[in-house]
């Protein structure tokens, strides 16, 4: 068997992230991913993900959202690669609704940049939007996009950079500890190592079934519609990412046009429970009545939006049951594995900076950053 000091289970946006941040480290890294570089079989591909500072998930998460924006900087100046396009965001909809009372108090907490606009202000500045007389916005310039296939490129070329060796197309198929370390086995042969990250994605349920912590994978869908009139006023220049909640369960998300005249613009559901699934059995067809449905709620905010559907895409959350994400060392083998899973579809955003508590928590066994909020312990049963 080969050996490394850390062995990397999942070289997607978290996993990639970890390869980059060990490798620089100077530590010997070994790869391992089931599909090629940048695939798109699992969460971190369709074109575009939401990025933002004001974050209404939970103040506790900002300070991660500002080092994380430092990375894509790094990113962007150490490979040449356009990952991040800050074009600006809006969160929609009634005052007291979760998505702008949480990102407004986020915002204060932090003391971070931001914009309360009434509707008739979100209709002047942005003409494509339509919020109702009741609704208004926390609009904040620093939001934006990133590209996800683009910084898991960015992220495996700085790793492969600084001396990792990734193996694409080599699915792990068991991990275990192994005296004071661990061995991974593939249809290729046995690797051994220190320690072992392990970012399985939406494969989480098969590759931690010990972690103590219940992981639904759902599938969602991603759409593109060709706006009526043409995508001049979706340009980034002019047009905000949008995050516009209707109810608890209804939010609807989108893009500006960044794929060029007749890439259309994207939109999709972002709380609406998706169907449970594997990464085995879920359904990649996307049927009319679920095109409808998305067409109908955009139009509601986005009156020309759904002007002609292109395609969608469908993709997996992760989705824990308070949907916070589980970043820790593994409560059953803590001084040798440590993982990153969970990521409840609000993940990407924060990927550089995952990588690099990942690192610290496998060479140093802690990090500065703050992670309690991601103790998978969290779900454990009270003691009797
Ligand atoms: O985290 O901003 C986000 C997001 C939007 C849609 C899904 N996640």
């Amino acid at each position: 068997s080969r050996t490394y000091d850390v062995i990397v289970l999942g070289l997607g946006g978290m996993g990639s992230s970890a390869a980059w941040h060990l490798a620089e480290r100077g530590v010997r890294v070994l790869g391992l991913e089931k599909f090629g570089p940048a695939h798109n079989h699992g969460s971190s591909h369709g074109g575009s993900r939401i990025t933002r500072q004001s974050y209404f998930e939970g103040a506790e998460y900002v300070p991660l959202l500002l080092r994380a924006y430092e990375l894509y900087e790094r990113l962007e100046r150490d490979t040449g690669l356009d990952v991040a396009t800050l074009c600006g965001g809006l969160m929609a909809g009634r005052p007291d609704s979760r998505t702008v009372a949480g990102s407004l108090e986020s915002a204060r907490t932090w003391d971070l940049p931001h914009e309360l606009l009434d509707a008739r202000e979100i209709r002047r500045r942005f003409p494509t939007l339509n919020p109702a007389d009741d609704e208004i916005g926390l609009y904040e310039a620093r939001a934006g996009l990133l590209r996800p296939e683009t910084t898991v490129t960015a992220q495996l070329r700085l790793a492969e950079r600084a001396g990792a060796e990734l193996h694409f197309e080599e699915p792990a198929i068991r991990w275990a500890q192994d005296g004071d370390g661990v061995r991974v086995e593939t249809a290729q042969g046995t690797y051994t190592a220190g320690q072992l990250v392990i970012c399985p994605g939406a494969w989480a349920p098969r590759l931690l079934a010990d972690l103590g912590v219940q992981i639904t994978i759902e599938r969602q869908i991603m759409y593109w519609f060709q706006p009526t009139g043409g995508v001049g006023p979706y340009l980034p220049e002019r047009h905000p990412v949008y995050i516009w909640e209707d109810s608890a369960d209804i939010q609807v998300y989108g893009f500006p046009a960044i794929d060029g005249p007749d890439g259309g613009a994207k939109v999709a559901f972002f709380r609406k429970n998706g169907a449970p699934c594997t990464p085995e059995t879920i359904d990649r067809t996307v049927y009319e009545h679920e095109i409808d449905a998305m067409a109908a709620q955009a139009g509601r905010h986005l009156p020309t939006l759904p002007g002609k559907f292109l395609r969608a895409a469908t993709c997996m959350y992760s989705t824990t049951d308070d949907e916070h994400f589980v970043i820790a060392r593994h409560p059953s083998h803590a001084d040798s594995v440590t993982v990153a899973c969970g990521f409840s579809g609000h993940g990407f955003k924060f990927v550089p900076v995952v990588g690099e508590i990942l690192a610290d928590l496998a060479l140093r066994g802690a990090t500065e950053h703050p992670i309690s909020l991601f103790d998978p312990r969290r779900f454990a049963p009270p003691p009797v």
